[in-house]
């Protein structure tokens, strides 16, 4: 078995769809991946919103765990947590949020009940990689032969937790965030998949920072993501309620009520509409496939038979 301790080998990665995490057979020359085994799990987005064809992006694969960071120093963006929860519940991997730079606020109290007022059951974690807060509980997070992937946006400090659970000093490079914005520099640009320290030791992946999280998989990611919703509407009167003006709309009830936030349900039509036109437009893509491979299988008449 392929010795972990050994130092890196580099291949060239022709053809194969191989994300950072992946582990792979390696051609008996050592110059091509040959196999990528089976993934267990991926975090996988939409790799552009406006491309003519949907095209899959793995961030990362064979997480156990995926840390969707966010800063406590920028307003807490509900709307991108939805999204990144969808994509981690739909990988296979166990998510957690953390909110860092801990040390540069006096009260989170707001912050981490606006986003735990959308993880949907996920723990929200406090973080500083400077202070070093809440650093050893997420480390406990990795256990040996575990992998733990940070995602998050620019800036949030993703860099600089990694470096802070490896033991401090400067592993991986991090910069200031743009003064006027707050906003990241797009300081890391590739994935980077670092070992904890130790003998049985656990692995961390840093991310670059995406600015869109679109969605991709169709799996489970919404109904888990927003399960108080359809909590609430398996209470509707009619079973195919669109939570607008339907008499007996639990969903509506909830937010007339005041215990269900009106962005909240808003957010969720969008993200079920974005996902259905992804499933169309894959329909459409595979249906145009089928029909090339069909006519390429069948057979040339000849001109007698014409
Ligand atoms: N005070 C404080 N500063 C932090 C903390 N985490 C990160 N920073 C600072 O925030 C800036 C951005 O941190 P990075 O670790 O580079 O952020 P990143 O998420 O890796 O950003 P990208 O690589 O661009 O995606 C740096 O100046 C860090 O020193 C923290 O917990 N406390
Ligand atoms: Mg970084
Ligand atoms: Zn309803």
């Amino acid at each position: 078995m392929y010795d972990v301790d050994e130092p890196t080998v580099r291949v060239r990665n022709i053809g194969a769809d191989v994300a950072v995490g992946d582990w792979v057979i390696i051609s008996d020359d050592g110059e091509r991946v040959e196999t990528v085994i089976e993934r267990f799990s991926a975090f996988t987005r939409r790799a552009s919103f406006e491309g003519n064809r949907a095209v899959a992006h793995t961030i990362a694969a064979n997480i156990d765990t995926v840390v969707l960071v966010h800063s406590l120093t920028t307003p807490p963006n509900q709307r991108r947590l939805e999204r990144e929860l969808i994509l981690a519940f739909d990988s296979g991997a166990r998510p957690v949020v953390v909110v860092t730079k801990d040390d540069l606020v006096d009260d989170p109290a707001a912050t981490i009940a606006s986003l735990e007022a959308v993880a949907s059951g996920v723990p929200v974690m406090r973080a500083s990689g400077i202070s070093g807060t809440g650093v050893d509980r997420l480390r406990d997070l990795v256990p040996p032969g575990q992998t733990m992937a940070l995602l998050g946006a620019s800036g949030v400090g993703k860099s600089t937790l990694i470096n802070a659970l490896v033991g401090g000093g400067d592993l991986l490079r991090t910069s200031e965030v743009r003064e006027n914005d707050g906003r990241g520099r797009h300081t890391t640009t590739a994935c980077e998949l670092v070992r904890l320290p130790g003998g049985e030791h656990g692995w961390l992946i840093d991310t670059p920072g995406v600015r869109a999280v679109s969605l991709w998989s169709s799996g489970t990611g919404i109904e888990r993501a927003f399960a108080d919703v359809f909590d609430l509407s398996e209470r509707c009167r009619f079973r195919d309620c669109k939570h607008e003006d339907e008499p007996g709309c639990a969903v509506t009830a909830a937010i007339a009520g005041g215990t269900l936030d009106p962005r909240r349900l808003d957010a969720m039509k969008r993200l079920v509409a974005e996902e259905h036109a992804l499933e169309e437009e894959q329909r459409a893509w595979e249906k145009a496939q089928d029909k090339r491979g069909m006519r390429k299988q069948r057979p040339r008449r000849s001109g007698a038979e014409g």
